[in-house]
């Protein structure tokens, strides 16, 4: 049987696809401006990608000005674990970042009995934004982070809903991040008052095919069309920000990314490791126009995002990372095989899911069997639609592929065709004709697991009680020192692999915000209704110290110092200058 959700997977829809020219060119271009556009939350429904039952004629524009990537996955179904794995280009099973999620609120603290945690990451690994910076580049964030830690001060010249590329100084290359909430799940279902123009769907329920794993009702329906119009409400946010750049000038000679954190994000697509949840939309649109029109169907993911942009940038990629650089002059010279992926800890439930995929089939390893695929998340009931399928569930209304989520175990294995069976509805681990299949890719995993390791198989209480050497609360980082050196003054730390960033205060003058004009479409332009233009208050940015560097300060200045290893707690200190 062949369900074709998504049309574009199927043969014969776009044109053959045999080599990535983007991907095989270095880039003559010295620092390139780099900005991210980024969305929450959703599979490839969008124009460009096939699904035309939505309108997203900014994304689809970008498409035909850039490279359109058709096999983009990211490495967990889930913001936080995803978000880490794309902030530092390591796997976030095999770092510690898995579980989503770590910075718990205080309700969520209750209900697991975890305190809210920083991951403590390897010496070594840093937010890679800190590598551009200490190249020269200016870094903005506008704003969401979710890195499961508190990412150290140097990462972000602005982490802000004010952040904005047009802060860096006058020739200064830039990499600038605006994140679009507004597809987020939690909009799916209440929707922002932020569009009170379109109080009515924009996608008409009636038009909308819900895939085969869920029922079909009116509720679904209108479930699955909010979702939608918010896909065309982020595809307006991201033609204001196109717009902005064109009209500084900047759209031509920058590299411009779009994509989504991840997949979903109706029920049973989010948080899973199948196509529906780490599949997601990704656009390169490059400088002046390369490339434009190409479609590269070359296996990414979302861990080889931080090495590509060290690689476009002309950024020595550092050695431990662990996503390999697909675009650039440091461009892997072999092309992934495979791509791979975690589910794990979700709220108050654990679960704990690998997954590898090559260009047609998917392998999943199942470690809890004894338990539903089903996680009853106190959050996502709250979904009227998800009340619904329990409802059905109860009353013996679904068919056999929806019921599939509730069997109360597991297999430990799957397998599927997600080139002829994109909805993964068929497992044919058990099908002899797939043995080879399965032999290959329980040890492409085996593989995996040996090389970058698997945190999961520590319990998530004992991995804190290691990072934290059995003491209730997270290490401090060392104090820096500060050393009068010839020309000025120099800083040490003696926790290994801490961040250190300074602030030059003049004389008598104390750590302070300034104000900025609010320029987002994130969290607090949906959630609080916060309009653009509208002055924040924001910190003062912080300098990156780098091992050695000379600073130059004279007598009554104050030098403000930050040290913080990530995971640990940071260090803080004035130093008067005599
Ligand atoms: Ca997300």
């Amino acid at each position: 049987m062949r369900m074709n959700y998504f049309p574009y997977l199927l043969g014969g829809v776009l044109p053959a696809l045999s080599s990535c020219q983007a991907a095989q060119e270095t880039v003559e271009e010295q620092q390139p401006n780099i900005i991210w556009i980024t969305c929450e939350d959703i599979s490839p429904f969008i124009g460009a990608f096939g699904y035309d039952v939505v309108s997203t004629p900014n994304i689809d524009q970008l498409a035909r000005e850039g490279v359109k990537f058709t096999n983009m996955f990211t490495c967990a179904g889930v913001s936080s674990p995803s978000r880490a794995g794309i902030i530092t280009g390591m796997y976030p099973t095999s770092v510690g970042t898995h579980h989503m999620r770590t910075l718990l609120s205080a309700d969520q603290q209750k209900r697991t009995g975890l305190p809210a945690y920083s991951a403590v990451l390897p010496e070594e690994v840093r937010a890679f934004p800190e590598y551009l910076r200490r190249a020269g580049y200016f870094t903005s964030n506008n704003q969401k982070t979710d890195y499961q830690f508190e990412e150290p001060v140097t990462v972000w010249n602005e982490c802000s809903a004010a952040a904005d590329y047009s802060h860096a100084a006058e020739g200064q290359p830039f990499f600038s991040v605006y994140n679009l909430f507004i597809t987020h799940e939690s909009q799916t279902m209440v929707q922002s008052k932020h569009f009170e123009q379109h109080p009515e769907l924009l996608v008409d329920p009636s038009k909308v095919e819900l895939p085969p794993y869920l029922p079909d009702t009116e509720l679904g329906k209108e479930t699955m069309a909010r979702m939608l119009s918010n896909v065309q409400l982020m595809d307006w946010c991201l033609g204001q920000i196109i717009q902005r750049l064109k009209d500084d000038g900047l759209y031509d000679n920058s590299y411009i990314f779009f994509f989504s954190d991840h997949g979903g994000n109706l029920p049973w697509t989010k948080r899973e490791v199948l196509e529906r949840g780490i599949h997601i939309p990704f656009v390169v649109k490059f400088p002046k126009g390369a490339h434009a029109g190409e479609v590269c169907d070359d296996l990414t993911s979302s861990v080889d995002l931080a090495p590509t942009v060290l690689s476009l940038a002309g950024v020595e990629i550092p050695e431990h990372l662990q996503g390999q650089a697909f675009l650039g002059s440091q461009a892997a010279k072999t092309k992934r095989q495979y791509v791979f992926a975690g589910r794990d800890r979700m709220d108050e439930h654990y679960d704990r899911v690998r997954s590898v995929r090559d260009k047609q089939f998917r392998y999943l390893r199942n470690f809890m069997t004894d338990r539903p695929k089903y996680m009853d998340l106190q959050y996502r009931r709250t979904m009227p639609y998800m009340q619904e399928i329990l409802d059905l569930h109860q009353q013996g209304k679904l068919n056999e592929y929806q019921e599939e989520w509730f069997k109360p175990t597991k297999p430990a294995e799957e397998l599927y065709d997600v080139l002829n069976d994109p909805d993964e509805l068929h497992n044919i681990a058990d099908d002899p004709a797939y043995a080879d299949k399965l032999t290959e890719l329980r040890g492409a995993m085996d593989g995996w697991l040996d090389q970058v390791g698997d945190m999961a198989a520590i319990p998530e209480k004992e991995m804190l009680r290691q990072w934290w050497n059995g003491a209730d609360t997270p290490p401090a980082t060392a104090m820096p020192e500060l050393v009068k050196v010839e020309g000025g003054y120099q800083l040490t730390c003696a926790t290994k692999g801490a961040s250190v960033g300074y602030k030059i205060l003049e004389a008598g003058e104390e750590p302070h915000k300034v104000k900025q004009p609010q320029q987002s479409y994130c969290m607090m332009w949906v959630f609080a209704m916060m309009p653009n233009g509208r002055e924040v208050e924001v910190d003062t940015p912080w300098e990156v110290y780098n091992e050695g560097e000379t600073i130059a300060l004279q007598p009554g200045q104050r030098l403000m110092v930050n040290a913080k290893r990530i995971g640990y707690q940071p260090a803080e200190k004035i130093f008067d200058i005599e």
